[in-house]
């Protein structure tokens, strides 16, 4: 089935400590993101960059955490335009780091809550990103949004989140990088955290099914959010926080397909492309591929540019 796609620009740089995310939307404009969709029958409307307001001067006990105006601002900006493009159609939200989906995750929670559907969220990552203000000793937002989207306490100079998610509404692949404090966080909740042990151990589909059947049965919006490190850095280098052992190439478009089929997604995230650490554009290309399997391309012809 064709969507109407909507390409929200989020050059998010704030939420970690090494330049170049900020180029990722660029990146994907390049390595041929709306053609791709284009070429599979989807129409495309690209909205380019959202610009945040200027930050007001938030803070926090925690003296690690930097850039917290900033990142509020974008928060407030992105939750606005994504819930706008959830409107309209299927909000792809082109990073940017991962404290973009602060907004993003917030933005579709809102559109969730208006329409009366259970809101899941799909987190393909090697981290948790379960972090809150408190606890986070990095200091870096991009660590923080899953915990926001749950709703658990220590966001105060934040907007409170929308409607927070039901902690067994979020399903985690690819995890193999938990700080202490995330973990303890992860346990006292339902968050269904699949590590690559998971995967390892019983492959990506059986888990990966099993979830889908439970946002079918209630008729869910699911919402995925993809981080480049999710794959593993040997296809996947231009990441700031490369993590050994990620998904590989058939994996992560096998993630993909089954992404498609099932038929439930609604909105998706890209995050963490940093073009500055890119080997002649491959992992702007490689994700430009992997959305290319979401939404419906059934082989291996790759209709992205050739650089
Ligand atoms: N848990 C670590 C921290 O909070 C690393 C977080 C890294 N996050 C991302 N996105 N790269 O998944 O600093
Ligand atoms: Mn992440
Ligand atoms: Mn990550
Ligand atoms: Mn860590």
């Amino acid at each position: 089935m064709s969507k109407h796609c909507i390409l929200l620009g989020a050059p998010v740089d704030e939420g970690q400590r090494r330049p170049g995310c900020l180029m990722g939307p660029a990146a994907y404009r390049v390595a041929g993101l709306a053609e791709t969709l284009g070429a599979l029958g989807h129409s495309v409307e690209d909205r380019g960059d959202v610009k945040p307001a200027p930050g007001r001067g938030e803070t926090c006990a925690n003296n690690a955490v930097h850039h917290l105006p900033e990142v509020i601002a974008w928060t407030e900006a992105l939750a606005g335009a994504t819930s706008a493009a959830m409107s309209d159609g299927f909000p792809i939200i082109m990073g940017g780091d991962h404290a973009l989906a602060l907004g993003s995750v917030a933005g579709v929670a809102a559109h969730a809550k208006a329409t009366g559907r259970p809101l899941f969220v799909i987190w393909l990552d090697a981290h948790s990103d379960f972090h809150t203000l408190t606890t986070t000793q990095s200091g870096n937002l991009h660590g923080t949004p899953m915990a926001y989207a749950a709703g658990l306490p220590g966001f105060d100079p934040f907007p409170p989140f929308p409607a927070p998610i039901p902690s067994g509404n979020i399903c985690m692949f690819g995890i193999r990088s938990v700080d202490p404090a995330e973990h303890a966080a992860l346990e006292a909740t339902d968050v269904e955290v699949n590590d690559m042990r998971v995967l390892d151990e019983r492959g990506i589909v059986a888990p990966l099914r099993e979830f889908l059947d439970r946002v079918r049965a209630v008729n869910g919006m699911l919402h995925v959010s993809l981080d480049v490190d999710f794959l593993d850095p040997s296809i996947a280098p231009a990441v700031g926080t490369t993590v050994p052992g990620g998904t590989t190439f058939r994996e992560a478009h096998l993630v993909m397909e089954l992404l498609h089929e099932s038929g439930l997604v609604t909105s998706l995230d890209l995050v963490e492309l940093n073009p500055f650490l890119d080997d002649r554009g491959r992992t702007a290309k490689l994700m430009v591929d992997l959305v290319g399997s979401l939404m419906g391309r059934k082989v291996f012809d790759r209709p992205t540019r050739s650089f």
